[in-house]
């Protein structure tokens, strides 16, 4: 492992009991379902780069011209030489349109993805070396302590990708009021949030013609598979993804084509043919219902920008 000196690096991974917990409660809910977070294993993590490069999922390539064009009026707002907190980083391939103009003091990646958070942290550190790089892997879902570091600088978030679409309302409020504190006072977050659309727009981005989606949404069975010893059968199991336009919200699920039962660590879930795991909501806004959510939570909008089809948005925000 390479030694850098402006690289740190904070292990609170959830552990595996709480995977398995949590595994076993989905699945012994009705309807059954499991949290987008456990996607995110290395495989998944991987299967989420692929997605973001596919002609039908727009997000990504749309947020990443937003930050390219108004880069210097995000940086004048958010401020230099901060503590720049990043929630889900991923890969960090976005947050590198926005170093260059905020020269922020610290980098502060979190992401539950142990290997690629420390591959893609260590990348930034070796491309960025006058820059502190303090990557976190945790669970932003659950509320994180952050390394005694955060407080010795004023602390600006950047939340990407509309991530927020995976919490119900409330919880997206909850969640928004936790980050306030975690930012503190007068502390800014710049937010990425995916705009109501076309339906077909919407359906084709999540249902891809390559299959992508559908392998990462597979992936989330596999991985129980490999980390709690279960049987899932692949090809007994169906990606689907529709739009709800009663809840603005993408719909995954993986289908059970069979009357099946699947053994996990000793304990035995039967499927009905047709059955479904909830896998994911992608909830999507339009700009005046994400403000109210927003004001609500104890933040002020600065400003906002989207694109010109508005597909997709991006919002600066400020603790009230
Ligand atoms: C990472 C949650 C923003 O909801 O669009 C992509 C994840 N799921 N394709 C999204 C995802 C299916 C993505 N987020």
């Amino acid at each position: 492992m390479t030694y850098l000196e402006n690289f740190a690096f904070y292990d609170f991974h959830p552990a595996t009991e709480d995977f398995y917990t949590a595994v076993t409660t989905g699945l012994t809910h009705h309807p059954k379902y499991l949290s987008p977070k456990f996607f995110y294993d290395t495989v998944g993590s991987q299967w989420f780069d692929a997605i973001t490069k596919l002609p039908e999922y727009y997000p990504t390539r749309t947020e990443i011209n937003l930050l390219n064009i108004y880069g210097e009026e995000i940086a004048d707002l958010l401020g230099h030489d901060n503590l720049l907190l990043e929630l889900g980083s991923g890969s960090s391939i976005k947050i590198r349109t926005l170093l260059d103009v905020l020269q922020p003091a610290v980098y502060m990646p979190i992401d539950i993805s142990r290997e690629h958070l420390r591959d893609a942290a260590m990348s930034i550190a070796q491309d960025y070396p006058s820059l502190q790089v303090c990557a976190v892997c945790a669970d932003y879902t659950d509320s994180i302590e952050l390394p005694k570091l955060a407080v010795a600088y004023p602390c600006v978030a950047f939340f990407p990708g509309s991530s927020i679409g995976n919490f119900e309302p409330n919880d997206a409020k909850l969640f928004l009021k936790r980050v306030a504190t975690m930012i503190g006072n007068g502390g800014k977050l710049l937010i990425g949030v995916d705009l109501r659309k076309d339906p077909n727009l919407l359906h084709a981005a999540y249902n891809d013609s390559q299959g992508v989606t559908a392998a990462f949404n597979l992936n989330l069975l596999q991985r129980i598979n490999k980390e709690l010893g279960a049987n899932f059968q692949m090809d007994s199991f169906q990606h689907y993804a529709f739009y709800n336009p009663i809840l603005h919200r993408i719909e995954m699920h993986l289908f059970s084509m069979k009357n099946q039962t699947v053994r996990c660590n000793g304990e035995l879930f039967d499927f009905q043919k047709g059955e479904s795991i909830h896998s994911e909501n992608s909830y999507k806004y339009s700009i005046e219902v994400f403000h109210q959510l927003a004001n609500q939570a104890g933040f002020n909008v600065l400003q906002f920008w989207q694109d010109d089809q508005a597909l997709f948005s991006l919002h600066c925000l400020q603790v009230q």
